[in-house]
């Protein structure tokens, strides 16, 4: 966690949502420095509501439960939704008519700033030697990816219909260590999150700006020049995990799809129940 400071850029009320997974239990600590009143939601239990905190259990797939959740929110952090390749179904619910739910929501209680938790599995079927900038077409990699993609064209058009801004965030892969090779390039520190969460939430101006998440890495497969304006600068890197990575994988199955394209393990995922 970031040395919590007197940010003169809080916010009267945030919301979190997703705050009792993964990214949301490291997130919901963290933003409460930025912030007077944090807000955090989710399908699942979240437990008592700590100091400066809001607790309000809601199903994102319910539009009049959304409408109660954003009343009074200022920004959102929006982390819940389906976080992997599954079903079409719970991916519809959730990541489609949930993101829906909440730019209607937040179109009609005053909203105006979003950091949306996109992916890079929006961009998964580019290939591993490829470079690719956040102005190049989507290559969705699943009905996950494809379900993050309509969240940001989802963004893009309440930005100009409705003037709501986001920053979507294709976020690579943000746990306490990078697991294998591939992750050399997409790994994140949750520190490095947290300063990119807050580069979003507090940028001036970012109409709907898409950003990759991504620590300092060696190696790298995306090119921000288009969101220099959000103001991220990462202090980790996954090189300091790098020959202990190498060391547990070290060769490369070429024939394999998921060592050439940068979705990884997804471009295989069949959807459950096949
Ligand atoms: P997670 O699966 O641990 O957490 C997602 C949370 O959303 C869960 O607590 C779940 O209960 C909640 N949720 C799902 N459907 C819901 C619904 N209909 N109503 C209310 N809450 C619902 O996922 P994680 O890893 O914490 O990721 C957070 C966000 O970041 C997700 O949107 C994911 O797609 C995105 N992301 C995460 C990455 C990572 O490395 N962890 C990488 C790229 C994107
Ligand atoms: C994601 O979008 C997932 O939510 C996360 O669990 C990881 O699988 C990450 O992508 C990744 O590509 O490593």
């Amino acid at each position: 966690m970031l040395k919590p400071k007197a940010s003169p850029l809080t916010f009267p009320r945030l919301l979190l949502t997703g705050a009792a997974g993964q990214l949301g239990q490291e997130m919901r600590p963290r933003l409460k420095a930025y912030c007077d009143v944090l807000r955090v939601s989710d399908q699942k239990n979240l437990g008592a509501a700590q100091l400066g905190e809001e607790v309000q259990i809601t199903n994102l797939a319910n539009a009049s439960d959304m409408q109660s959740l954003l009343t009074g929110v200022d920004a959102v952090v929006h982390l819940g939704g389906i976080s992997t390749e599954q079903a079409w179904e719970p991916i519809l619910a959730s990541n489609i008519v949930g993101m829906v739910n909440l730019y209607e929501a937040a179109r009609l209680q005053g909203t105006k700033r979003i950091v949306f938790a996109s992916s890079n599995h929006v961009t998964g079927f580019y290939q591993q030697d490829e470079v690719i900038d956040t102005k190049m077409p989507p290559k969705p990699d699943g009905f996950y990816g494809l379900s993050k993609a309509f969240g940001e064209d989802l963004a893009e058009m309440y930005w100009a219909r409705w003037g709501i801004e986001t920053v979507s965030i294709r976020i690579g892969s943000a746990l306490p260590a990078p697991k294998d090779r591939r992750m050399l390039s997409t790994w994140i520190s949750f520190d490095d999150l947290e300063r990119l969460v807050v580069a979003a939430l507090t940028a001036p101006i970012v109409g709907h700006t898409i950003i990759f998440g991504m620590s300092d890495n060696q190696t790298s497969w995306w090119d921000n020049t288009h969101a220099k304006h959000i103001g991220y600068r990462p202090l980790d890197s996954s090189d300091v995990f790098r020959h202990e990575v190498e060391a547990r994988q070290p060769h490369i199955d070429r024939h394999d799809k998921a060592a050439l394209y940068q979705g990884g393990a997804f471009v295989k995922v069949a959807p459950h129940g096949e």
